[in-house]
């Protein structure tokens, strides 16, 4: 985001950001990328090293199929692909698999899953891997010496959890910057991508997060604090800038008190936060319907679970609350197609849109948390905020498509936003290659034509994992999807849409139909224009933000902006005006999976958790191989 250029003030630049995602396939390639290290260390060494360094590949490779499994029912329920993997019992992941590293291989292995809790939410997997040196027993030739085995049984627990890109104020999903001397980022700001400040002094107080939240009747106890800056302190002075790519001109960057922000709060090539996936929103459709989720103006129901859903129901869904007639939103509800909200908002919930999120004026909380940040940073003033705000006003508004604000059909608006949409840093068409970062095509080295260039970036192909009969057998093809069919959310499909996506432009920010009550139900009584409804100089936004595209506005206000909640997108192009931009981060967001909103956030899979690591004396695959017996 940056500051609009003022006439008489030549020199501002403008804003604007981007995509990404893949931690799946950045986690697959890491521990692999270890392994072949390990392996390579161990080439001169004794063969039980070797055969010990194979069995653990087993579990690596174990692991990351695993993921990948989930990986291809992400636009469904991710955990429920693994639990597919074990529906006629143990998963024969591996049977004496060639371990190969960069075309040479090391030796064979031979993994077992078994799964010793397997629930909706959590699944424990032990397994059971053995490495086999120079090859398994099944595969060595006549008379050959007895391969030698290793074998290890691994403990590691998949979790879904409420995703973690709500863990900041500024989330975006590539190139996160802040251009703009009066940016006050109450709370973490974090891109999975680059962050660049070009040299603006803008203010990152950061945000302690947390695991866990638990209640005891009014008393919120917070648990799991991350000591993200290492100092072995839990002392609310962690959380910051984080980017999964490198951080750039930052060294003017403010933290609390107006003092520069440590270096120990600024964290490069930072493990990156996965992007939910709403490309289907039948689950959140199904969760609408259980929950009895409604909308209501005057006391009129206007949405009952889900809106667009009926034979003669409008697709389109038009809310603008007041005063005297809030919008009154209760649990989490999907609209079908777009959604224009404005206005004065109640209630806790959230809203799911299947199309573009438009807020042409102020949207703002009838009862908001009496102050829009806990007192300081320290555990114990968030959990005294918590405890007061709990039941205030919350909503989250999640757009499949854009979330678009302001005036979007004045002309400033839209030439600000399309020249930043079609910016070179700002790149949003799906060529960005295999780690689904734009502008990464040289690697970390800065250098083209070395070893760890992005060869997939810009190379005019759309490179994306399909399902094959491999998955068909196993489960692991949603409804509607075919051998074949690109799976959502592998390699190049930022979006996760299945479908190749060019870069983002005005149209895409367009209203998908004219206002007026034929194409739009709510509150709209009759035909009008936008411009009618919105504002250019919008000052408030309160709720949660999400969107897989982007995040458009131009608001130029002679006074302050405040957001408060979070603002989670891909591609960003905000314009601001006046004297500051304020986000402030609801804390009531922190938690984990059991934050005070409960079940209103989209859910990811969590970094896995090993659990235990042991040796096994004997191979527990002997039996089930022919061949020759086995060396301990
Ligand atoms: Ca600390
Ligand atoms: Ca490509
Ligand atoms: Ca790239
Ligand atoms: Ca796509």
């Amino acid at each position: 985001m940056n500051q609009q250029p003022n006439r008489s003030e030549a020199g501002n630049a403008l804003v604007a950001v981007m995509v990404s995602t893949i931690a799946i396939s950045g986690l697959l390639y890491g521990s692999l990328t270890t392994t072949a290290v390990d392996m390579r260390s161990t080439v001169r060494s004794v063969d039980d090293v070797r055969t010990m360094s194979l069995a653990q590949a087993g579990v690596e490779q174990t692991i990351a199929l695993m993921r990948n499994a989930a990986q291809k029912l992400n636009t469904m329920d991710p955990m429920q692909g693994i639990r597919n993997l074990f529906t006629a019992g143990p998963y024969a992941a591996l049977t004496a698999a060639p371990v190969t590293i960069s075309g040479r291989t090391y030796g064979q292995c031979t993994a077992t899953a078994t799964a010793v809790v397997n629930q909706a939410d959590r699944v424990v997997v032990t397994i059971d891997s053995t490495g086999y040196y120079p090859v398994a027993p099944a595969n060595a030739p006549e008379g050959s010496e007895r391969p030698r085995q290793k074998s290890v049984r691994v403990t590691v627990e998949f979790n879904l959890e409420r995703s973690r890109v709500f863990e900041s104020s500024y989330f975006i999903n590539n190139w996160g910057w802040f251009y703009g001397t009066n940016i006050f980022c109450n709370g973490n700001a974090r891109s999975n991508g680059a962050f660049d400040c070009a040299n603006y002094g803008p203010t990152v107080t950061g945000q302690p997060t947390y695991d866990d939240l638990t209640w005891d009747g009014g008393d919120a106890t917070l648990a799991g604090y991350r000591d993200d800056n290492g100092d072995g302190l839990q002392n609310g002075l962690d959380g910051g800038m984080f980017a999964g790519w490198s951080i750039a001109g930052s060294n003017n960057v403010k933290g609390t008190g107006g003092t520069a922000l440590p270096a120990s709060n600024k964290h490069q090539f930072a493990e990156q936060n996965e992007m939910p996936n709403l490309t289907n929103l039948e689950p959140y459709e199904a969760r609408a319907i259980a929950q009895g989720s409604t909308i209501s103006v005057g006391g009129s129901v206007l949405v009952n679970g889900v809106y667009g859903d009926t034979p003669g129901e409008k697709q389109h869904l038009y809310l603008i609350g007041t005063a005297a007639n809030p919008i009154v939103i209760n649990g989490p509800v999907v609209v079908r197609g777009s959604v224009v909200l404005a206005g004065v908002i109640k209630g806790q919930g959230a809203i799911y849109s299947g199309g573009n999120v438009y807020v042409p004026n102020n949207l703002q909380y009838a009862d908001a948390p009496s102050t829009s940040r806990p007192a300081n940073n320290t555990q114990a003033a968030t959990e005294t905020w918590l405890e007061a705000n709990r039941n205030k006003d919350f909503v989250a508004i999640m757009a499949r498509e854009n979330v678009v604000l302001g005036d979007h059909t004045n002309g400033t608006w839209r030439s600000y936003v399309s020249s930043w949409l079609a910016h070179a840093m700002n790149k949003s068409r799906e060529d960005a290659g295999e780690d689904g970062i734009p502008n990464t095509r040289k690697g970390r080295d800065g250098i083209l034509n070395t070893a760890d260039d992005d060869v997939l970036e810009d190379d005019g192909q759309w490179t994306v994992q399909r399902y094959t009969a491999d998955d068909l057998a196993r489960g692991l093809i949603p409804a509607g999807k075919s051998v074949n069919d690109p799976i959502p959310g592998t390699g190049e499909d930022i979006d996760g849409d299945g479908a190749y996506d060019n870069t983002l432009t005005l149209a895409n920010l367009d209203l998908p139909a004219a206002l007026n009550t034929t194409n739009w139900g709510g509150t709209i009584t009759g035909s009008m224009t936008f411009s009618s409804i919105a504002s250019g100089a919008m000052t408030r936004l309160d709720g949660a933000f999400y969107t897989n595209h982007a995040f458009a506005w131009l608001t130029t206000p002679s006074s302050a902006i405040n957001m408060n909640g979070a603002m989670v997108s891909r591609n960003e192009s905000v314009i601001y005006g006046g004297p500051g931009l304020y986000m402030n981060y609801d804390a009531r967001l922190l938690g984990g999976s059991n934050t005070v909103l409960g079940d209103l956030l989209p859910k990811t899979l969590a970094p896995v958790i090993v659990r235990d690591w042991t040796t096994l004396p004997n191979d527990p695959h002997a039996a089930c191989l022919s061949g020759g017996s086995t060396a301990p």
